[in-house]
């Protein structure tokens, strides 16, 4: 269960970045236990930009798809909601109708622009902001995960906003604080750790900071490691090696062995259950 990967107290957990029905299946198969379904990538693979391009509906839809592809639990990126705090209720409401085990809310406005792009992001106000998360655990309670991620730092807040932030969004009902920076070393992320006492389980997002070996955060105390794009970035790099060798050789045999085979595609998402059912239910006497 998600709720127990994100609040266990002496194990740190993974969540592998997934954006579609088949980059889930490949984290399930690597043995990741949960899921991040990553705005970024989500919105990347529809041919949008992280910038709310991409509708709250078009994000159910994608979540949808990895949910059904794996049965693995979903953490996922919900923006700031939205909106307001109704949209970001209705948004926990459908991600919970399509099987979603958590929803992480930061404290953006809406449109959002990626943490990564500029420096200076407005951030929500305090207050406003905690409405929103009061609003979704009034709306699904326990069934799913709140995660109240906090771009304080990001933005260029500084540390006691960040953790005046945090407390806040403790008291509005968040069972998890996500904690970003942009820093290329993980000194924020361990400087909010022991001021913050973990007086709720702590994300992180290692993206810049990936240098920093896990022990960094098991001894801060993190709960839970995102690696929020790996996937997407990776198939970004094949497809565009593939794309790029097909075109000058006008022909495939010299990257066959680079890429999957049909039958490894046959295999992942079960075809033989397919044939087996054909039998099943298309015959004309089942069980003579
Ligand atoms: C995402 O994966 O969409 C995230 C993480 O929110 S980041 O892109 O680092 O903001
Ligand atoms: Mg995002």
């Amino acid at each position: 269960m998600l709720r127990d990967q994100i609040c266990s107290r002496n194990e740190l957990s993974f969540l592998m970045e997934a954006h579609d029905g088949l980059s889930a299946a490949i984290a399930e198969r690597a043995s990741f236990k949960g899921l991040w379904a990553s705005g970024l990538s989500i919105a990347c693979s529809l041919g949008y930009r992280d910038a709310s391009e991409a509708s709250w509906s078009q994000i159910v839809d994608a979540v949808e798809r990895i949910v059904d592809s794996t049965r693995l639990p979903v953490l996922v990126d919900g923006d700031g909601g939205f909106g307001n705090f109704n949209n970001a209720r209705l948004l926990a409401r459908k991600l919970r109708q399509r099987g979603a085990a958590g929803v992480a809310l930061e404290d953006s406005c809406f449109p959002k622009m990626n943490s990564f792009i500029g420096d200076r992001h407005p951030l929500a106000d305090i207050d406003e902001f905690s409405g929103r998360l009061r609003a979704v655990k009034d709306t699904v309670a326990e069934d799913l995960v709140l995660v109240a991620r906090i771009e304080a730092l990001i933005a260029g807040h500084g540390m006691d906003e960040a953790l005046v932030r945090a407390s806040a969004y403790a008291a509005a009902g968040a069972d998890a604080i996500l904690i970003h920076s942009r820093r290329t070393a993980a000194d924020e992320i361990v400087a909010f750790m022991r001021a913050w006492h973990n007086r709720l389980p702590v994300l992180i997002v290692p993206t810049k900071y990936y240098r920093t070996p896990v022990s960094v955060y098991r001894k801060a105390g993190i709960s839970t490691v995102i690696w929020a794009n790996h996937s997407m970035r990776a198939a970004i790099v094949a497809m565009r090696q593939v794309c790029n060798r097909i075109f000058a050789e006008e022909n495939t045999a010299g990257i066959e062995s680079n890429i999957a085979t049909l039958d490894e595609i046959f295999e992942m998402f079960n075809y033989n259950e397919l044939a087996r059912a054909e039998l099943r239910y298309q015959s004309p006497n089942p069980g003579q």
